[in-house]
């Protein structure tokens, strides 16, 4: 069940008193676009607030307003104690990175979850969670809609950035025409969509396009499964100054293959799982329910996996061995 909007405010304006607030681990720029936006609306109503994360910024996310201010040292949950704890575009706990930042504190804290994956198990105890928007930064939008909360030119940076880079620039089929109308609102109230662009998405850099090279090399359509996939190693990375980041964006360039209607970028990961990130433009086919069969979730046309292995070449296909 989602809380009122105004029921969330009165509650951060008159009781949370520190207030961890906590984008995903890897954040892409939808997490960190709503837990920036959200930090600089907590410090507007003059409430004490920590932006933390398991894992670091991606340069291509440095611009964002407040990202410098970033902790990723578990410790500081022991010295702060927070009593309020907020998450952002993630499913649980689990995934964002925090469960055990959040079982290490004296009393358990109070929960706020924003989010727009429909896979959500609404874990919070306040849930503000709009599985019909394009990114948590348009729920976290009309959640500040709700409440006629000012926004501010860092703040619609923030979430237009969410906005932006969940839709592919407005271009993969989550860009509703809610996202639309979000977006120009948000470039009204002083998003600065140029820098975002490129930050986010004119960033390339010649040893990225090397990898993606390789990976399209390999490309390999199943026409009897609608699909088209490639796989990229750790071997593949090794040399060249490639972040995980920087091969995200491949498996959305398969998605505008003609030919199929699924795409699947398969990457090793340096902790010994293999990632598969599925894709497709199809209203027909559901690929978090294909990701579900292994283990993983996310959205209808966009979703992913992890299982444990490694990648192998077996006679021209392409196979997660354990
Ligand atoms: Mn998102």
């Amino acid at each position: 069940m989602n809380a009122p909007a105004k029921q969330i405010h009165a509650y951060l304006t008159t009781k949370a008193l520190r207030v961890a607030i906590v984008p995903h681990k890897n954040p892409d720029g939808d997490t960190l676009g709503a837990a920036t936006a959200f930090l600089a609306y907590l410090r507007a109503h003059n409430i004490e607030a920590t932006l933390w994360c398991k894992t670091s910024v991606a340069s291509a996310l440095s611009f964002l307003p407040h990202a410098k201010e970033l902790h990723s040292d578990p410790a500081i949950w022991i010295a702060e104690q927070f009593d309020t704890v907020c998450l952002f575009d993630s499913g649980d706990p689990v995934f964002a990175g925090v469960q055990e930042c959040i079982d290490s504190l004296k009393k358990p804290p109070t929960i706020l979850n924003f989010d727009h994956h429909f896979t959500n198990s609404l874990f919070g105890n306040y849930n503000f969670v709009q599985t019909s928007s394009a990114s948590t930064t348009e729920v976290l939008y009309n959640y500040f809609s709700e409440i006629k909360e000012p926004i501010t030119s860092d703040i619609a940076t923030s979430l237009l950035t969410g906005l932006m880079t969940d839709t592919g620039n407005f271009s993969n089929p989550a860009t509703s025409e809610s996202a639309l109308d979000v977006g120009a609102a948000l470039i009204r109230a002083g998003g600065n969509y140029n820098a975002i662009l490129n930050y986010t998405y004119r960033n390339k850099t010649a040893d990225a396009l090397k990898l993606w090279g390789l990976a399209l090399s390999r490309l390999t359509i199943k026409p009897e499964m609608n699909l088209a996939y490639t796989a990229i190693t750790r071997a593949d990375m090794a040399g060249l100054h490639v972040t995980d980041n920087d091969i995200e964006g491949v498996a959305n360039f398969l998605n505008s293959i003609g030919d199929t209607k699924i795409a699947l970028v398969l990457k090793e990961s340096q902790d010994g799982y293999v990632k598969g990130s599925l894709r497709t433009a199809s209203n027909e086919i559901d690929v978090a329910a294909m990701a579900g069969v292994f283990g993983g979730g996310g959205h209808k046309k966009a979703a992913g996996f992890s299982v444990k292995g490694h990648l192998e070449n077996r006679d021209g296909e392409w196979t997660i061995v354990p």
